[in-house]
C-alpha cells in the first residue's frame, strides 16, 4: 500500500574529503530517490566538532523532503548514499566522517528501534543542527517529546556555528 506522503527532516553533515562538496553531491543523491522531493534545503553551516577537538570543523545543513517511503526505507537509502560516496569513519567515537545523513524527523512519528531513532537523539541540544533545521521548518514544529522548535533554537547557545554558503 503507498503510503501517504509525509515531510522528514534529514540533517547532513561531513568533516573529511572537501565537506562542501560531500553534501552537494549527497543533496543531489537524495533528490535522485525515488519517492523523495525536496521541498527545501538550508545554508551551508560550519561549526567546530562536537566530540574530540583533534578533528577538521564540520560543514552540515538540513534538508525538508516530502517522502512516500517508509521511515526504514528512507533510512536504507540514505545509508547506501553514504556508503556508495565512500564513507570513511575511523573507529573513534564521535571521530571525522566523511558524510553522515541522519534522519531528523519524520512526520510526527516518534520511532525507536534497533535501526532508527526519530527524533534524532541528540538533535535538540546541536546548533549544527537546530539553527539550519529552523531555517527551513515553520517556527512552530513540535519535535514530537521535546517541544517547539522555537523554543528549543532560543535555548541553544550558536557555539561559533556560522553561515558559509547560500546553496
Ligand atoms: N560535530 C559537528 N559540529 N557536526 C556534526 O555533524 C557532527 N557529527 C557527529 C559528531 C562526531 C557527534 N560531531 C559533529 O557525528
Amino acid at each position: 500500500m503507498p503510503r501517504a506522503p509525509v515531510i522528514a527532516y534529514i540533517g547532513l553533515g561531513s568533516n573529511l574529503q572537501d565537506p562542501v562538496r560531500q553534501l552537494r553531491i549527497a543533496r543531489q543523491a537524495i533528490i535522485a530517490l525515488s519517492g523523495v522531493r525536496e521541498i527545501a534545503f538550508s545554508s551551508l553551516y560550519r561549526s567546530a566538532p562536537m566530540g574530540p577537538a583533534e578533528q577538521p570543523d564540520y560543514i552540515n545543513a538540513v534538508m525538508a523532503a516530502e517522502t512516500s517511503l517508509s521511515p526504514h526505507g528512507l533510512l536504507k537509502s540514505l545509508q547506501a548514499i553514504e556508503r556508495s560516496h565512500g564513507r570513511v569513519r575511523t573507529g573513534l567515537r564521535w571521530g571525522p566522517r566523511t558524510l553522515d545523513l541522519d534522519i531528523l524527523l519524520y512526520g510526527e512519528e516518534r520511532i525507536a528501534d534497533e535501526q532508527l531513532t526519530v527524533p534524532h537523539a541528540g538533535m535538540t541540544e546541536r546548533e549544527f543542527v537546530l539553527y539550519p533545521l529552523a531555517e527551513i521548518a515553520p517556527s512552530g514544529l513540535e519535535i514530537p517529546g521535546r517541544g517547539i522548535l522555537n523554543d528549543l533554537v532560543a535555548a541553544c547557545p550558536r557555539r561559533g556555528l556560522e553561515v558559509i554558503d547560500h546553496v
